[in-house]
């Protein structure tokens, strides 16, 4: 062993020898050879390090041919909505959830590091959204139960980091997730008539963005989008902007929150109905009770478009905030 390399290739050593899942592996071997000095002596040492690379990349091959997939992975819903973290590595992914939930991921220094779902409730004034921590995608590797994690769930925050080219890092991203045919609801128009698709609200969360030294790095990345993205720049480290990302989270999802009172009685603010946006008071009813939907006649409505108990019909389109006294 050359006796002139760096305390970061021991440590890259390290990882390696723990790494738990070939990506891992790999991400550890890369770097190991990224930073061994390039000179005569160590020739040997990296094509070692080049023919351990392609075993686990066979490895990785072998597995996905066999097409398993790891049905372990499903994560039972919770809360009110159920978002997938998606994105490159070490973007702040782990980070962003350990911030928003009661969740204790692990968050390190370098890529690869998470391997497995992690879930965490997020609190959003009076609900809980449930968001899902998940390993990198990456060209190398991507677990496949991940694409199947996404599709099943309500919607992507698709994570990127703004210190370090945010645009590559979505573009692919993106391109990415379309391969694997999962698009961003807003575009569904584009793919009509192909079957097989799977469209979700997306959001961009561009971490990384712990102070104002950082928002000219946001806004370059705002203009160089070429579609109108929702987008959300944020820290982890330092909390900044995460309530605007919580409330983008619920905004994204297309939820609206209803409450109802008996005659006379105050509603119970804590305990809201949810239901999709555009949904209409027949739909309130059904959710309460099957019978209700027959005999619902009428309801009062207390909200921002609808005030002092006014009278609506089955058809009335309900708004976040509503309060509902249903007459049967
Ligand atoms: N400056 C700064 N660093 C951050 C922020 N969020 C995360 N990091 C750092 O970025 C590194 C990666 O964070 P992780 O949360 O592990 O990233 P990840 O996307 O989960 O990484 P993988 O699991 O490998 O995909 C760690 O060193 C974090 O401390 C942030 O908002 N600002
Ligand atoms: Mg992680």
């Amino acid at each position: 062993m050359p006796a002139n390399l760096p305390p970061a290739y021991f440590e890259a050593e390290k990882r390696y020898r723990e790494a738990k899942t070939p990506a891992q592996g790999i991400a550890a071997l890369e770097e190991m050879l990224a930073i061994m000095p390039k000179h005569k002596g160590t020739d040997k040492l990296k094509a070692d390090l080049r023919r351990r690379i392609s075993k686990l990349k066979s490895k990785q091959q072998g597995k996905k041919k066999l097409g398993r997939r790891d049905s372990s992975y499903k994560i039972e819903r919770e809360g009110v909505g159920q978002v997938v973290l998606i994105g490159p590595p070490n973007v702040g992914k782990s980070a962003l959830l350990a911030a928003l939930t009661n969740a204790d991921p692990q968050v390190a220094d370098f890529p690869h590091c998470t391997w497995k779902p992690t879930p965490g409730m997020m609190y959003f004034e009076n609900i809980q959204i449930q968001l899902i921590d998940t390993p990198p995608i990456s060209k190398e590797y991507t677990e496949p139960w991940l694409l199947d994690m996404a599709r099943r769930s309500d919607m992507i925050l698709v994570v990127v980091d703004v210190q370090t080219d945010p645009l590559q890092q979505l573009e692919e991203t993106l391109s990415f997730l379309k391969e694997h045919r999962i698009a961003p609801l807003k575009l569904a128009h584009l793919y009509e008539g192909k079957g097989g698709w799977t469209f979700l609200p997306f959001l961009v969360g561009a971490n990384k963005n712990d102070d104002h030294t950082m928002e000219e790095n946001v806004e370059i990345f705002r203009s160089l989008l070429e579609d109108d993205w929702p987008l959300v720049s944020v820290s982890a480290k330092t909390g900044r902007n995460l309530d605007a990302l919580r409330q983008a989270l619920f905004t994204s999802l297309e939820i609206i929150r209803v409450y109802t009172r008996a005659s006379g009685k105050e509603p119970d603010f804590s305990a809201p109905f949810v239901l999709k946006r555009g949904s209409k008071l027949e739909d309130l009813a059904s959710k309460i009770h099957k019978d209700f939907l027959e005999k619902l006649k009428y309801a009062r409505l207390w909200g921002r478009h609808v005030h002092d108990g006014q009278m609506v019909q089955r058809d009335h389109v309900l708004q976040d905030a509503d309060v509902v006294e249903l007459h049967l």
